[in-house]
């Protein structure tokens, strides 16, 4: 059995508004999910984060078991609204300190925070007062909390991660609306991502002016990609699956390695796609030290020769009408509870066309998971599932470092089940059963299997 790297960082992966429940707790203000939630029709159930995992009042507890398992490392998000109530102004020294706290008891048991500044939940006020991340101020707002948090937590954060997935807020947020602040266009994802990827570079900005050399951090940011194969060997294929690539994950990531969008965006989506200025791409250009990857699944690509629109898989394409890519899945896939195929080898091949295309220093897989409902029974979960798609992934990330991915951490998501979004709480991610009804939390069989891997720094035994 082949060993992970020396070093390599193991971790588990949560945001604030899927665990910590206390909604309006010690001065916290709405996010943009309070409201979605709490609007009829938007998640199922119509269930919320009002309570969600109680975190927020149990996070030694929960610190108690991650320290349990072995954990390296451990990646959670801050909530922007419970630092800056209304977004901007006035900051709330109660919310801060939770943070503070929680970041001294991961101390406590050398587990290293990992800190995303904004996985999802943006200030209420600033999508009522200023159109959220379609307004042009929204980035100096984001560069003003981000400032607040390395001021506070930087003489002991020292990963921070600006944005979780702005493809997803992006896509999902502003062009199919099942997401906040759930809006439904073919223009406004564009201006989105434009102001999202402003935002973390002024965020960086100013950590590297004004912290990184006294504080000695990292910082990057974290985007999600699927793998796209091509459907057959004919070129139109090929040549598609490496557009959809290049619309999903080039779209963050060209910009942040190379200073400007994929030139194929540029030549379909037109004046759709705002511009950045000179001044911009120098901003961009180099603006994360690691290259976070969150990573699920896989899907075929096949050329859109413009009959087939109608049966085309719209949902983890991007806005696929630019695109002219029909997505298919092979019918003997596997998936998990959220109808994600299961797709190891997809995993190898993304790393490595990553490695390939933007060279970073350092690859860190900031979320990879599944969905699988298993319960504890006579105290035990038996996730089998969970356990193989874990095993299965991580053989290819090995065999993906053998062939020159700088792949140097990897975090399952989730530490525990919690509140996955518009499909509440019925999709279970975590490698902690939690019972939403008493908050009772019980390891999974695959939290003492990733506790074994940790512990020997590779993969046991079958
Ligand atoms: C990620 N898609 O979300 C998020 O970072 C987590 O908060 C979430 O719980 C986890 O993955 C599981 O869903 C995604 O449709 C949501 O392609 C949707 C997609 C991708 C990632």
């Amino acid at each position: 059995m082949k060993k992970f790297p020396e070093g390599f960082i193991w971790g588990t992966a949560t945001s604030s508004y899927q665990i910590e429940g206390a909604w309006e707790k010690d001065g916290k203000g709405w996010s943009i999910w309070d409201a979605f939630s709490h609007t009829s029709g938007k998640t199922a159930n119509g269930e919320t984060g009002d309570i969600a995992c109680d975190h927020f009042h149990r996070y030694k507890e929960d610190i108690k078991i991650m320290a349990d398992m072995g954990l390296k490392a451990y990646r959670f998000s801050i909530s922007w609204p419970r630092i800056f109530p209304a977004g901007t102004g006035k900051v709330n020294e109660q919310g801060l300190q939770f943070y503070s706290d929680l970041v001294d008891e991961l101390l406590k048991y050398d587990i290293e925070p990992w800190v995303t500044l904004y996985h999802w939940d943006l200030p209420l006020a600033l999508q009522m007062e200023y159109d959220g991340w379609l307004g042009d101020k929204i980035a100096d707002f984001f560069a003003e909390y981000a400032e607040v948090c390395f001021k506070k937590l930087g003489d002991r954060v020292k990963k921070w991660i600006t944005l979780n997935e702005p493809w997803v807020v992006s896509i999902l947020g502003y062009g199919q609306g099942v997401m906040a602040p759930g809006r439904i266009s073919n223009s406004e994802p564009y201006l989105a991502a434009h102001n999202l990827l402003l935002a973390h570079a002024k965020a960086v900005k100013c950590y590297r002016d004004k912290f990184q050399d006294a504080q000695k951090g990292k910082i990057g940011i974290t985007n999600n990609c699927d793998w796209r194969e091509p459907l057959t060997r004919n070129l139109e294929d090929q040549v598609a699956a490496q557009r959809a690539l290049e619309f999903f994950l080039g779209w963050f990531a060209d910009p942040v390695y190379f200073g400007d969008y994929p030139q194929v965006m540029k030549e379909r989506v037109q004046e759709r796609l705002p511009s950045f200025t000179e001044e911009e791409k120098e901003m961009l250009k180099g603006s994360s030290d690691f290259f976070g990857l969150n990573h699920y699944t896989t899907m075929m690509a096949e050329a859109d020769t413009g009959k087939k629109v109608e049966q085309n898989v719209y949902g983890n394409g991007g806005i696929s009408e630019d695109q002219e890519v029909i997505l298919h899945v092979d019918p003997s896939w596997k998936k998990t509870d959220m109808g994600w195929a299961i797709v190891p080898w997809g995993c190898k091949k993304l790393l490595l066309w990553i490695q390939n295309r933007y060279k970073p220093e350092e690859i860190i897989i900031t979320e990879n998971g599944c969905a699988f409902d298993n319960g504890p029974e006579n105290g035990v979960v038996k996730d089998t599932g969970r356990i193989d798609f874990y095993d299965s992934y991580l053989s290819e990330a090995l065999l993906a470092i053998e062939d020159g991915a700088k792949l140097t951490g990897y975090f399952a998501w989730s530490f525990m089940d919690n509140f996955e979004w518009a499909l509440g709480y019925g999709k279970r991610f975590g490698m902690v059963h939690v019972d939403f009804e008493s908050l009772k939390r019980t390891p999974k069989n695959s939290a003492l299997w990733y506790k074994e891997v940790i512990a020997s720094n590779q993969l046991p035994e079958k």
